[in-house]
């Protein structure tokens, strides 16, 4: 079976979208995530530019000789624009492979491991008063583990914070907002400090308030030196965190020895890695407890299995990353590999856009906090090219941050 045809979709319903669709010889389409949030042009012209044409022509069935083709056979290796264009093609010809099988993919992977995937939505507020309000409100949409994100006195706009306005009472989702459309990217405000001296103390009314069984999980967004993130999960281990996300910046691997020596909080890294590699050391010496890439970013299914293999070595589990900037096809494949592999651990679930959800017309269910792919054959995603056309790419940025001094910041 030959790909005869590479589509890069550019969409942006409610945010932009990357999507490579594939159709082959046989008639058979797949499709691919390619988003890279902020700097999804990029992806699109290494796509574009260097990958479609080695792609016409290919065997489909070849998943994993056109995984190593196209990441050997490129010289320069890793990094989120490759990797996020290797994910696309191989997310796209595991679809392929699943229609051709009749099958959905996680059958092709070893069939389901679980009933459900556990997932996780991203409470958030200025106030103690609007974080409970929001709590509340995933609750109500059935979520059975919620992220917490919190203000902090004095700081004007952080990230993660969904903004409540009074024409939006529902608050205008933040995970809509991160990349921001404009020409230029906002600058937000930090101060190390004021956070730790601050999130504490939410975390023990949220435990007060809907009590200690809830997992509550909470993203530091790389913004701590390694003995502040030691701190911070030290200060936390009274409110048993299911887990406390990019507490470091985590090229230097070895910061997070630093911090697993002072706290057993449980540790989530790595939804801004992209191969086995940037894994290897905290892996293999235990420093974390869930892996975060997200298959879009890593390689897809292909690579990212591999990764999650390597990490069931050591006891670590799966946290895939799933903001709305993995588009429904990178949510889809994830489930897919989620449901199959035996270290699941939980689901970043953030709802997408309703726009979004024309585009893409998905097939997964979402009961009673656990999410599943369905049983439709491939990855059981299928893009509206129509409606899709109707959403052209807007210029985003995702913020960055200035200290008060002016100093750049981790965002
Ligand atoms: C966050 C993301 O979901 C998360 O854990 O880190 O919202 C992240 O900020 C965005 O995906 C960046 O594109
Ligand atoms: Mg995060």
């Amino acid at each position: 079976m030959k790909i005869t045809n590479a589509e890069v979709i550019v969409t942006s319903p409610d945010r932009n979208f990357v999507t490579l669709k594939l159709t082959t010889d046989e008639g058979i389409t797949g499709l691919g995530d390619a988003t890279l949030n902020g700097r999804e042009l990029s992806v699109v012209a290494y796509l574009k530019d260097h990958v479609v044409p080695l792609l016409i022509g290919r065997d489909a069935d070849k998943i994993e000789d056109t995984w190593q083709f196209l990441y050997r056979g490129a010289y320069w290796r890793r990094g989120p624009v490759t990797m996020a264009a290797i994910a696309s093609v191989d997310m796209a010809l595991w679809d392929i492979k699943g229609k051709k099988a009749d099958m959905p993919v996680y059958q092709l992977l070893g069939g389901a491991s679980r009933d459900g995937l556990l997932a996780y939505g991203h409470a958030s507020g200025k106030t103690t008063e609007e974080l409970f309000e929001s709590v509340h409100r995933h609750l109500e949409l059935g979520y059975r583990a919620i992220r917490i994100q919190t203000g902090v006195p004095g700081l004007k706009s952080i990230y993660g914070i969904a903004s409540v306005t009074a024409d939006k009472p529902e608050g205008v989702r933040y995970d809509h907002e991160p990349a921001v459309r404009g020409d230029l990217p906002n600058e937000e405000d930090w101060d190390t400090r004021s956070y730790l001296r601050h999130v504490p103390g939410v975390f023990e009314a949220v435990r007060n308030e809907f009590g200690p069984e809830l997992p509550l999980l909470h993203d530091a967004h790389h913004r701590l030196t390694p003995m502040q993130a030691a701190k911070l999960g030290k200060s936390l281990e009274p409110y048993d965190l299911f887990w406390l996300e990019d507490c470091t910046p985590a090229e230097n691997q070895d910061a997070l020895r630093w911090v697993r020596h002072h706290t057993t909080t449980p540790l989530a890294i790595g939804e801004i890695f992209n191969t086995v590699w940037d894994y290897k050391q905290i892996i293999s010496e235990q420093l974390i407890d869930y892996v975060r890439s997200a298959v879009t970013h890593t390689g897809g299914i292909t690579h990212l299995k591999k990764v999650l293999d390597y990490a069931s070595l050591f006891q670590i589990k799966s946290g895939m990353h799933g903001p709305t900037d993995i588009s429904p096809v990178g949510m889809a494949a994830a489930m897919h590999l989620g449901l199959a592999i035996h270290n699941f651990g939980i689901q970043e679930y953030m709802m997408h856009g309703g726009r979004t959800n024309q585009v893409f017309q998905q097939s997964f269910t979402w009961n009673n906090g656990l999410l599943h792919p369905g049983d439709n054959p491939g990855l059981g995603v299928e893009l509206e090219t129509d409606e899709a056309g109707k959403y052209p790419y807007v210029r985003a940025y995702l913020p960055y941050n200035r200290l008060a001094d002016g100093t750049i910041h981790d965002w």
